[in-house]
């Protein structure tokens, strides 16, 4: 089955210089990439991100691991894999939740860590159901972000929009 995923690289793979390390293991899927960019994580993002944790008592520390402020990396690579079985394919090359558990060849088994506070600082995010990567693709991406077309859009015309241009 045709599946998307989305992927994030969090702060602890940015700032130990992981990015192309798991880029790589991951390409080993044959999976395509259909989207990718760098991204600023607020509060409210990752909150979102995270709502079904809300309940753990890790949550308010995951909130800040996400958002970059226990490695003052302050974002993190959010990527879209696309192709046969793709959840379940990077959900296998990025190895278990815990890092102490996960495979040692995995990404988490290669470079995750316990903190010393327990929560697992496991150095990527990846969807674990087509439902879960609906939600998040659509919490990460605009539909314009994503070269292929995953899911229905509408046309919208918004009058009196400001963006930003190029002085
Ligand atoms: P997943 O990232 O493998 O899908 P989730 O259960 O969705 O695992 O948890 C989200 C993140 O919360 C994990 O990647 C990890 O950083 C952290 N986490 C999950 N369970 C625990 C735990 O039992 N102790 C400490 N941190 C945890
Ligand atoms: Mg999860």
């Amino acid at each position: 089955m045709v599946q998307q995923t989305l992927v994030l690289v969090k702060p602890d793979g940015l700032v130990r210089s992981l990015t192309g390390n798991i880029l790589s293991r991951l390409s080993e899927s044959k999976l395509e990439i259909v989207a990718a960019k760098m991204s600023r994580v607020s509060r409210e993002m990752a909150e979102a991100h995270y709502m079904h944790l809300e309940h753990k008592p890790f949550y308010p520390e995951l909130i800040q691991y996400l958002q970059g402020e226990l490695h003052d990396r302050r974002k993190v690579m959010a990527l879209i894999y696309w192709g046969e079985d793709a959840i379940a394919k990077v959900r296998q090359i990025a190895g278990e939740t815990n890092p102490e558990e996960a495979s040692p060849t995995s990404i988490r088994g290669s470079f995750g860590r316990i903190r010393s506070s327990g929560l697992f600082e496991n150095v990527i995010h990846a969807s674990s159901s087509e439902e879960e990567a609906e939600r998040e693709i659509k919490l990460w991406f605009e539909p314009d972000e994503i070269i292929v077309e995953l899911y229905p859009t509408r046309r919208e015309v918004i009058k009196e929009l400001k963006v930003r241009q190029w002085a």
